[in-house]
């Protein structure tokens, strides 16, 4: 059969490659060779031909005048940006000289790859990088940036990460979105949602923040950041209290009910309230018509755990379906993440075995500025990858000045000179997805689907693991795992014996039909991976690990005598920084804001539409307001990851703390704390 790639008009199925749980069946429309519109699969079973604005201007984005055709070298000082052309065999040439030279001087350990999901696919994101570096012997990278904490708070409660099939919730009845902006980050779980209320569910959403999410819902319900624990706990109260607990279920499901009744004593509505900013009347209005309506579904965020007690926060949200018994209704129970059930072989894919130093160092990616600035010995190296970190880290300032030091050999593989490629002394261009073949795996529906390239590459870019294998030989390394094609790695990643779910799904079966949905059975009819094989509301495992054995409200850290707390998410026309170098989704999104409280704003004659210094003692950035009821006193917020353009000051990371949350090393984006002052 004639490549989508050799047909030159047509349309062609695909998928999209970005970090959204949605994972989108794509139709390509291909015209002389060209892109020329991007639509949804209407035959695919979960996303249906519905697509986000963002994808569906995708098309300008490939073709944008300002990707990167060739590799380029620095030639001005660092971040000046200013970059001469290389070829591939120069730049090449000149990591693997460099390279070699620091394995000799510094150890290979003086090598950080730095990584992050700009494309999700297994096999660019996990797949090559990671036999590469293995191999190499580079640092390791903790890829902690999005959702570690709370995944492994949900892992306490559920034992991995699995929650209900989505499309089971046209049956719930009672909808809570926690935490999440799904409007924006979760479209088909909203068009879900709309359909179970055509059928009379309720849909709430408890956020700190009225967003579009907020605006949708039957019942808002605002809340201070970061005590999301609390409600839940005094949610469990109440469920407890008024014998709205299902204890058959609790007896045969759960372990530690007879615990969690008692300890939950303590957090009556009216200690909860003084905690989380929620009347008190609320918490037994939220409590009775969770505890009386099924099937009820909680769809979990993102938010509550990008704080310092996110692990715990989600573990203790986890519990809450337990407690009623929504588990075994079809349509209840709840999703935090659904990754486990397409997990594919990673030993396979990755390769760990190809890391000799079983000692290796590993650094957190959240703390990039401090490994950049004070990890001994010291990183002469960096090799950035599908992440944009002069953007995106925390402690933006620290990133910065260590992106600048002058014996930093940084090169950046992108589509397009990032800010953190202003920083590079090489930049290499990379494919987009729809150029390369790869695996991709939704954390949110059941669907495993394929990617064949459609479009020839753009210029002379090439694909992560095509520049993988040109550094694998330019090092001289002869592992046949370093030159395998995309399709034995695909094939290699889905023989996985230790995921049931996968069962008799291969490469063939894939790539004819183009998305499989994985081998689905109740969640609970089996042992699930918990310590106990239940679900674990007081956990064993949690004391040991040095953590309350259960679900526990702790404040957040005193990040300085700041009044507001800061909570800077992303927006609805961009994906982190993807598409926010590009005019299309900037003129949707229009500018940043910094939503305030009408009480806290006049407190300070400050009016709607000022532009305000926002500060604290780690940088500040200048954004107009939006004053009024969207967010309670007390609480900043603004949207959106824009780029650094000259003459503004809108990178929010500055700003941000590079703490670490209590569990898996997770990020907390939204536990610092600001003043604002107007300008
Ligand atoms: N349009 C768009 N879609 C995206 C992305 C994007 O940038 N733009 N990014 C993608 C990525 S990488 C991810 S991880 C997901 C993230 O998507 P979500 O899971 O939606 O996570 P966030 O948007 O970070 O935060 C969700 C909500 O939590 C709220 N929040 C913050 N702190 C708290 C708190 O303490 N308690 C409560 N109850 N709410 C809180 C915020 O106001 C926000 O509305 O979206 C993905 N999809
Ligand atoms: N303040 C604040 N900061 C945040 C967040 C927040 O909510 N608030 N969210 C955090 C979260 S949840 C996340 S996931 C991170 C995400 O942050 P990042 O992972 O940095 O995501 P993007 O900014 O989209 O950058 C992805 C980059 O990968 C490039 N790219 C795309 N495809 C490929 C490819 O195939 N190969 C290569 N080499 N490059 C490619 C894109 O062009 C883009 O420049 O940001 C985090 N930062
Ligand atoms: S970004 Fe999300 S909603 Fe938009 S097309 Fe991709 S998967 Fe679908
Ligand atoms: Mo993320």
């Amino acid at each position: 059969m004639q490549s989508f790639v050799d047909q030159k008009t047509g349309i062609f199925p695909s998928v999209c490659s970005l970090d959204c749980p949605d994972q989108c069946g794509l139709l390509v429309h291909k015209q002389d060779g060209k892109i020329i519109k991007i639509q949804g699969d209407t035959d695919h079973p979960v996303t249906k031909g519905n697509i986000c604005n963002k994808v569906r201007n995708m098309t300008s984005r490939i073709y944008d005048s300002n990707r990167l055709q060739y590799p380029m070298k620095r030639i001005g000082k660092k971040g000046e940006g200013q970059f001469a052309p290389i070829s591939w065999s120069d730049a090449i040439n000149m990591i693997g000289s460099r390279w070699k030279e620091l394995i000799q001087t510094d150890g290979p350990e003086s090598i950080l790859p730095y990584s992050f999901y700009g494309n999700m696919g297994r096999l660019s994101a996990e797949g090559m990088d990671r036999r590469f570096f293995h191999r190499l012997g580079a640092a390791q990278l903790d890829r902690t940036i999005c959702s570690v904490a709370g995944t492994v708070g949900y892992k306490y409660t559920m034992g991995g990460s699995f929650g209900i099939d989505p499309e089971d919730t046209v049956n719930s009845k009672l909808i809570i979105f926690w935490g999440i902006n799904a409007v924006s980050t979760n479209m088909h779980q909203v068009a879900l949602a709309q359909k179970a209320r055509k059928k009379g569910a309720k849909i709430v959403v408890i956020d700190v923040h009225k967003n579009q999410t907020g605006q949708f819902a039957d019942w808002f319900i605002p809340i201070l950041p970061g005590t999301d624990a609390a409600l839940a706990l005094g949610l469990m109260h109440i469920l407890f209290a008024e014998n709205m607990a299902d204890n058959a279920f609790l007896k045969q499901y759960t372990v530690g009910h007879l615990e969690l009744r008692k300890h939950v004593i303590q957090y009556d509505p009216i200690t909860v309230s003084g905690i989380t900013g929620v009347p008190v009347e609320d918490i037994y209005k939220l409590a009775r018509m969770y505890g009386s309506t099924s099937p009820a579904f909680i769809r979990i965020g993102n938010g509550p755990q990008h704080h310092d007690n996110g692990g715990m926060c989600i573990r203790t949200i986890a519990c809450l379906p337990a407690v009623t018994g929504q588990w075994l209704a079809k349509g209840g129970g709840a999703i935090k993440s659904n990754g486990g059930f397409l997990a594919p072989n990673t030993a396979a894919l990755q390769r760990p075995d190809l890391l000799q130093n079983k000692n290796t160092r590993t650094i957190n990616m959240n703390q990039l500025g401090q490994a950049l600035l004070e990890a001994d010995p010291s990183v002469k190296s960096l090799f950035v990858y599908g992440t944009n970190p002069a953007v995106v880290a925390p402690e933006g300032n620290k990133v910065i000045e260590g992106l600048l030091r002058d014996d930093l050999f940084t090169v950046v593989h992108d589509l397009f000179l990032t800010e953190t490629a202003m920083y590079a002394d090489l930049i290499l261009p990379a494919t987009s997805a729809f150029e390369n073949t790869d695996l991709y795996t939704s954390y949110w529906h059941h669907y495993i689907q394929i990617q064949q390239p459609v479009i020839e590459k753009y210029g002379e870019s090439k694909s992560n693991v095509e520049v993988l294998q040109l550094l694998a030989e330019e090092m001289g390394f002869d592992d046949q795992a370093l030159y395998e094609t995309e399709a034995e790695m695909i094939a290699q990643a889905l023989d996985n014996k230790n995921n049931p779910y996968l069962d008799e799904i291969d490469y063939e079966e894939l790539a004819s039909k183009q998305y499989v949905k994985a081998n689905m059975k109740p969640l609970l009819s089996g042992k699930l991976a918990t310590p106990s094989g239940k679900i674990e509301l007081y956990s064993e495992k949690m004391a040991r690990d040095g953590y309350p054995p259960l679900p526990t409200y702790t404040p957040l850290v005193h990040d300085g005598d700041f009044p507001f707390l800061f909570v800077p998410g992303p927006n609805h026309n961009f994906l982190n920084t993807t598409f926010a170098n590009n005019q299309k989704h900037i003129l949707l999104e229009k500018e940043p804001r910094l939503h305030m409280n009408v009480k806290d704003a006049s407190a300070r004659g400050i009016n709607d539409g000022d532009l305000i210094r926002v500060w604290n003692h780690r940088g500040e950035c200048e954004l107009k307001t939006s004053v009024g009821e969207n967010v309670l006193e007390g609480v900043v917020v603004t949207q959106g990851l824009w780029a650094d353009l000259p003459g503004t000051k809108q990178l929010v990371n500055t700003l941000t703390p590079d703490r670490i949350a209590d569990m898996g090393g997770g990020a907390t984006f939204f536990s610092g704390r600001v003043n604002v002052e107007k300008l």
